[in-house]
């Protein structure tokens, strides 16, 4: 019998392998502890994680903070269901509206119900209060997004591996392209029934693109003069990851909806939410919209810790110092070096454009050798190879790592 105790790497993928559905295509290493920046795999090497469970895990691996206030927490009361008032939702709720500055929060577990949360709050809104007729409603979207795996999520992807055989798909949306204020007003204006437009401050899984500076407050501005609501999707890009407690404050835009997840836990439980003022979210009445999970003691617990070790460790100051360092050292060295195209990004949320084929392996076997050497990287679309480590690192840790990748990329 294999216990976790004496498994090794490749047991561990072969179980994976043999028991698992095949709906990922995980880098070959297999961890088993993490604290702080680093990670350890079952044969106990160490790692610098430049991946952060996709910007889950800003806070850090483990954060004592975040572990106390969980497990006290779980040691007192876990779930209560929406059935029941418990102690715990309300004290969170007044914590994270005050923290980000709305009226009211409703909590979700995952990102992909957040947003599909924000879909509905949007939709609701446009009929109840903007007087659109039943079921005419149209949410403006961006070509190459990404914002979750339910089916009305992927309804609207462009990317054939998410959407692909899995429809009929939900209608009801637009897609316009990205960084392109044009394609938004013109839809804005030859469509009567737009009820939002729902965005991702930074594209993430479009390899980090990062829209010219300015899109995001004249987006904001159009959807108001056509009075329709700004949704922006900070799953990914919120809580500190880009240099700013939200990607939106660079350039100090309130959406009408804001989408958060991730990192809202540390990356210790899922939790997620969705923002908005009053007028919004109060078209939302009892039984129509829920969770069982949503909101429990033990996300509220971890959520709060989680935003307090944000603002206690300067974590968005911590981001944006350190992403000015990363990107001037690698676009130095980018200019010597034929592999390495570009690297953009904000804060902590930077990608390097490797120089070869869209198809071509390239990126995957840096990500390989970039291991061997203990930093763990993932690839993303085309050849681009994204790096978010845990927003707590150090200077001194992060020259460390850029001396890794340096090393890792001139064997190439
Ligand atoms: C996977 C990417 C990151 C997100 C935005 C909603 C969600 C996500 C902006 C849904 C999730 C994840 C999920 C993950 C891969 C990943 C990802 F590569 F696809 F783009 F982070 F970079 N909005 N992003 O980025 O949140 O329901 O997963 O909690 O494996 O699918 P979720």
């Amino acid at each position: 019998m294999i216990t976790a105790d004496n498994m090794t790497s490749q047991q561990a993928i072969d179980l994976e392998d043999k028991y698992g559905a095949h709906n990922y295509h995980p880098l070959p290493v297999v961890l088993s502890r993490g604290e702080g920046v680093f990670v350890w795999d079952v044969e106990g090497k160490k790692y610098y994680d430049f991946l952060s469970a996709y910007s889950a895990v800003n806070q850090g691996h483990c954060h004592p903070k975040i572990v106390d206030a969980m497990t006290n927490q779980a040691k007192t009361l876990s779930l209560t269901s929406r059935a029941f008032y418990n102690d715990m939702l309300g004290k969170y709720e007044k914590f994270a509206t005050n923290y980000f500055g709305f009226d009211k929060l409703l909590p979700m577990n995952t990102g992909a119900e957040a947003v599909e949360t924000a879909i509905k709050l949007c939709r609701k809104y446009a009929y109840e209060v903007n007087n659109i007729d039943e079921n005419e409603a149209k949410i403006i979207v961006c070509e190459n997004n990404f914002h979750g795996r339910t089916t009305t999520i992927i309804s609207f992807s462009n990317d054939p591996d998410a959407r692909k055989s899995f429809g009929p798909y939900t209608p009801g949306f637009i897609k316009i392209a990205y960084d392109d204020l044009n394609a938004l007003e013109e839809t804005l204006k030859n469509n009567k029934n737009v009820a939002g437009f729902l965005v991702e401050p930074i594209q993430g899984e479009a390899g980090v693109y990062v829209p010219s500076e300015g899109y995001l407050a004249k987006a904001k501005a159009l959807c108001k003069k056509y009075n329709v609501l700004f949704i922006a999707d900070e799953v990914q890009t919120g809580i500190a990851r880009t240099g700013k407690l939200l990607a939106v404050d660079h350039e100090n835009v309130k959406p009408d909806i804001l989408i958060l997840g991730k990192a809202m836990s540390g990356g210790a439980y899922p939790v997620s939410a969705v923002l908005a003022d009053n007028h919004i979210m109060n078209v939302i009445k009892p039984g129509q919209h829920g969770s069982t999970f949503g909101g429990n003691p033990i996300a509220a617990a971890v959520a709060i810790a989680a935003l307090t070790v944000v603002k206690e460790e300067n974590l968005a100051e911590n981001a944006e110092r350190l992403g000015q360092i990363f990107r001037s050292e690698l676009n130095e060295f980018a200019k010597e070096n034929n592999l390495v195209k570009l690297v953009r990004g904000k804060g902590l949320l930077n990608a390097i454009l490797v120089n070869d084929t869209e198809d071509s392996s390239t990126a995957w076997d840096i990500c390989i050798k970039l291991r061997d050497n203990g930093l763990l990287a993932k690839p993303t679309h085309g050849n681009i190879i994204r790096f978010a480590p845990p927003l707590v690192m150090t200077e001194a840790q992060l020259m460390d790592c850029i001396t890794i990748i340096k090393k890792t990329i001139i064997t190439f």
